[in-house]
């Protein structure tokens, strides 16, 4: 092989190994900047999430469906996860409820009364999302084009999104899995 042979491979193998690499930055995006107090009191920004996984559920006070069905499924998938429920309704008490009436009105979404007697008791309960921490959150919503209630993010330790759902979530298998990439 001459000299322009040898060039010509070498330019032909490295420019898709270029190409490549550049998408896959171009790819990773990270969790937006965020500090918001919860429904539980505590503040939550990227410095106390930084160095596990958690997921983000975009919601909403006044998001019945699919929002409960998604906040239930991942808890019923995996429970006791770490999930951020963020509104991105930015008005204050929307729907008329505080971020504590919102938590209790999603823990009431498997309340069932299971013997007919008219009230739900204790053991008709359900779930309570106890690991979730009900917050605002318009402003991270918009930095990842979410702008209305029902979309699922994947962190991970790193801040990094590794996964964005559109709409409803409710499929065990694809949840594990996510969160298992997340994990990872
Ligand atoms: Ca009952
Ligand atoms: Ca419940």
């Amino acid at each position: 092989m001459n000299k322009i042979t040898i060039l010509l491979v070498i330019t032909l193998f490295l420019s898709p190994l270029s190409g490549c690499t550049s998408d896959e930055e171009a790819e990773t995006v990270a969790f937006p900047a965020f500090s918001q107090t919860a429904d539980n009191g505590e503040t939550y920004d990227n410095a106390r999430m930084s160095g596990a996984p958690y997921i983000v559920i975009f919601s909403a006070e006044w998001c019945n469906n699919p929002c409960y069905t998604t906040m239930h499924a991942i808890w019923n998938t995996i429970p006791e996860t770490t999930v951020l429920v963020m509104s991105t309704d930015p008005v204050e008490n929307a729907g008329g409820l505080t971020l504590s009436e919102w938590h209790e009105s999603a823990n009431a979404h498997d309340d069932n009364d299971d013997n007919g007697d008219g009230a739900v008791d204790e053991s008709e309960e359900g779930v309570s999302l106890t690991t979730y921490a009900f917050m605002k959150g318009s402003d991270a919503g918009q930095a990842l084009d979410i702008t209305k209630p029902g979309s699922v993010v994947f962190v991970n330790g790193e801040g990094e999104v590794t996964f964005k759902n559109e709409g409803r979530m409710d499929d065990s298998a694809e949840i594990q899995a996510k969160w298992d990439e997340a994990s990872a």
